[in-house]
């Protein structure tokens, strides 16, 4: 388990104890599934958060996704938080009554439980960051849209951003991939944006990963435009940095891509506390709540354009 020094911070069993209660706590606007297992057989949970949970409404749908690292910890705490305040204020507080009365949020808080539950197996910490699938694959890596196309990740098994024998070889990623895929209902996608959640250096970050070039195949310039404007909008609220993936390095065959370069979905991911020192990727469980909080007024904004993201600059949908 977590050192009794970071007690607060959820383990596997903590998170889908606490998934469950939010579920049962809130039955008509929370509803827990899964989206099929991991490598090693655990369920890769799913919170879904709408009025009317049981129906699949004509709602434009925004996905969360935490934990595709394992020793990012703070990442299914801040998957956590979105469940608790959006369940949890339904009702008094007026903006999440109404995010929630009109998107439909699906969150994933751990992607890959088998890394994690691995990073704490004894007592201290390990420093591990891949699935546990023979050597471990970077599960963000690992997608399915140029994958391995660019130098932007390893084909080395004992490194740390090995991207496996072939795209979407994870059990993981296969489980994300399935999932977004089923939400293509009459031939449009219904999840209009996402935002993958990592630790750390406090960046908020855009596609595509690949290639340094702000436009790409499949990436405009107004595209490109609403992305950096919504980004930078986003940072302003919880003075992280934003940029282009590629400003960090070049990664190929991660969520972002995917999630843009296949399906269109206006995906960022969000690099949390700390920007350096700080522990680095186990900060202490006293900095959880102001760190997740940190990004509420961000996940706000987020959400309220994800009806249309090209809303931001003024464009339509
Ligand atoms: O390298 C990664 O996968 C992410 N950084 S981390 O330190 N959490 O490992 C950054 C991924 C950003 N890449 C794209 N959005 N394309
Ligand atoms: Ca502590
Ligand atoms: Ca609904
Ligand atoms: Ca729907
Ligand atoms: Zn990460």
């Amino acid at each position: 388990d977590f050192p009794p020094a970071d007690s607060m911070y959820h383990n596997y069993a903590e998170q889908n104890a606490e998934l469950q209660k939010i579920a049962a706590d809130h039955p008509s606007i929370a509803r827990l599934s899964n989206i099929g297992t991991s490598f090693q057989g655990r369920n890769l949970m799913l919170l879904k958060i709408s009025d009317n949970v049981a129906s699949d409404e004509s709602e434009p749908e925004v996905l969360f996704t935490c934990q595709q690292h394992a020793r990012e910890h703070l990442t299914p705490e801040m998957c956590l938080r979105i469940a608790n305040r959006y369940t949890d204020g339904y009702g008094s507080d007026t903006a999440i009554t109404n995010m929630v009365n009109s998107r439909e949020i699906w969150i994933v808080t751990s992607v890959n439980p088998d890394g994690s539950e691995y990073d704490i197996a004894t007592g201290s910490y390990r420093s591990w960051r891949k699935n546990r699938q023979g050597p471990g694959t970077d599960l963000n890596r690992n997608f399915g849209y140029n994958w391995g196309c660019c130098g932007g990740s390893s084909g080395s098994t004992g490194s740390e951003t090995y991207r496996g024998p072939s795209a979407f070889s994870a059990p993981e990623t296969q489980r994300v991939r399935d999932f977004v895929n089923s939400r293509v209902v009459g031939g449009v996608q219904q999840i209009k944006s996402h935002i993958d959640w990592h630790t750390y250096s406090e960046l908020i970050l855009w596609p595509y990963g690949y290639t340094y070039n702000n436009t790409a195949p499949g990436l405009d310039a107004n595209q490109e435009r609403a992305f950096r404007t919504l980004g930078q909008q986003m940072a302003g609220t919880n003075n992280y940095t934003p940029q282009q993936s590629s400003d960090l390095y070049i990664t190929d065959g991660t969520i972002n891509d995917w999630l843009w370069g296949v399906h269109k979905i206006w995906s960022y991911t969000f690099e949390m506390y700390p920007r350096s020192g700080g522990g680095g990727f186990y900060p202490p469980d006293e900095v959880i709540t102001r760190e997740t909080s940190r990004n509420d007024a961000a996940v706000a904004l987020f959400l309220s354009y994800s009806d249309c993201v090209p809303r931001v600059i003024g464009g339509t949908c």
